[in-house]
């Protein structure tokens, strides 16, 4: 059973579905320069065209139809409104796009939530430093304004940053995402702490400027695996568990929802490395000081995505250079009864969703909780029928429920990821999450609705028709 006016949603981003990379005056992003770059993508792929919902929206807005959704999450491309990112030169081709969007969905009775970043930095603001350069939060804050000055009428849930974790790790630490930098041990937390303060300065600005007038709400996406001691019984791998919590979901929830400041157990571990190793540059985990926005309280409600669980015991410990993988120090093992579904990385657990949710509200003080991503995937032989897939999503949306009735947790939200395949990052479009399929080799690029799909469109219905009575 889900509380009244629960919100049905499906999700996407900007470079994964829009194409259109050049189109109308749209400037690059960091993704556009990644993926043309040789042997970073799953056979050199782009997101070029993807789903092309930039001319194909229509066709989105069916699928959405057709699921039943109430909700649908989809992010701007910063460089599609703001070609070089700044607001000295709007495009307004980009704003009619998201304007239509944006008013068809309303139209229809399906609400909007809008994810202000999701991956994709325009390539002008890479180019004066990106993330790394402290300058970025007033830019993004720019840019943040300027979208609840134009949407922000129709817009009434906003994500500032989406997985500031990925992006900061995936992104400047392995460098499997753009922009491609591995400044091991150091540029992601820079990186996560310019996130921060961007968040927050955005947050800021809603919350003295517009809150008032438009009435809404934002917060920033942290995606968070369940986390559990491989031996219950063992001080190491309880402390690891810990230790791997505050490197993930605590390095922006803790700060956001519970001190304003990073856990004390992650600043331990990168100083006590450092010194180990006899690092002698300033503290790679930056400080916050007066100058910077008030990061505590900066979440009107907390935005979760969960994929996945992992069984924790201590690292070896035995890398010598400075790097996240030596500050954290732990080991991520899979269950083998933890079946996997698509990716390596995605062993499925759904009661680590309902674990995840009630650790959720009693470590941050009970907050309002939309799960703004969960999915599965598909990779090789393609499988209309999914059945696989459908289970999963039954089994885990139960699992949800549980959270609200037997946990009380106060989650208002589900947003399966993706409503189509689209551009899967590194992975290009070999993995496939949609509820529909897209068919890639089809000029038209055809959406059918996967056995997943329907699934999800019963259990809407099913809600619709109780909520009736
Ligand atoms: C999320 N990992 O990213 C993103 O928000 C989506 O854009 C993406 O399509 C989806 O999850 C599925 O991957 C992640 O390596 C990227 O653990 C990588 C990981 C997790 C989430």
């Amino acid at each position: 059973m889900f509380p009244r006016d629960f919100a049905w949603g499906a999700g996407t981003a900007a470079y994964q579905i829009e194409g259109g990379s050049q189109a109308d005056l749209k400037g690059p992003s960091i993704w556009d320069t990644f993926c043309h770059e040789k042997g970073r993508v799953f056979e050199d792929q782009n997101g070029d065209v993807a789903c092309n919902s930039y001319e194909l929206w229509d066709k989105d807005l069916e699928c959405i139809h057709q699921l039943g959704l109430t909700h649908y999450r989809l992010s701007f491309s910063w460089a599609r409104l703001l070609p070089d990112g700044t607001t000295r030169h709007v495009n307004q081709k980009g704003v009619k796009y998201y304007n239509k969007v944006i008013d068809d969905l309303l139209s229809s009775n399906v609400s909007p939530m809008v994810t202000l970043y999701h991956f994709d930095l325009p390539q002008a603001l890479q180019d004066q430093g990106g993330w790394k350069s402290p300058i970025i939060a007033v830019l993004f804050d720019s840019y943040a304004k300027f979208c609840f000055q134009t949407f922000g009428d129709r817009v009434k849930l906003w994500i500032t940053i989406n997985e500031p974790y990925v992006c900061a790790k995936l992104g400047n630490e392995d460098g499997i995402h753009a922009p491609g930098i591995q400044e091991k041990g150091t540029a992601a937390y820079l990186v996560g702490h310019n996130m921060l303060r961007a968040h927050a300065m955005a947050w800021h600005s809603y919350d003295s400027v517009y809150r008032r007038e438009q009435k809404g709400e934002v917060s920033l996406a942290v995606n968070s695996d369940w986390l559990e001691p491989l031996r219950h019984d063992h001080e190491e791998d309880i402390a690891a568990t810990e230790r791997n919590r505050a490197f993930t979901l605590g390095w922006f929830a803790w700060p956001v929802f519970v001190t304003g400041d990073y856990p004390e157990i992650m600043r331990c571990a990168i100083e006590a490395q450092s010194i180990k190793v006899n690092y002698s540059g300033a503290s790679r985990l930056p400080r916050f000081t007066s100058d910077d926005p008030v990061i505590l309280g900066t979440a009107d409600f907390f935005a979760l995505n969960y994929y996945t669980s992992r069984k924790v015991k201590p690292g070896q410990g035995v890398e010598r250079n400075i790097c996240m993988k030596s500050d954290r120090n732990v080991e991520e093992v899979l269950d083998p009864s933890w079946p996997i579904c698509g990716v390596s990385w995605l062993a499925v657990m759904p009661c680590g969703l309902r674990k995840l949710l009630k650790y959720i509200k009693e470590t941050f003080n009970n907050p309002v909780v939309y799960v703004t991503e969960n999915g599965f995937s598909q990779v090789g032989m393609l499988q209309m029928e999914d059945i696989q897939r459908a289970g999963y999503y039954k089994e885990t949306i139960l699992e949800v429920s549980k959270a609200i009735q037997e946990d009380g947790v106060d989650v208002r939200g589900y947003f399966a990821w993706s409503l189509m395949d689209n551009f899967e990052w590194a992975d290009g479009f070999s993995v496939r999450f949609g509820l529909f399929h897209v068919d890639f080799s089809d000029p038209k690029l055809r959406r059918t609705m996967y056995r997943s799909g329907k699934e999800y469109s019963n259990i809407i219905a099913e809600y619709k028709r109780n909520q009736c009575k």
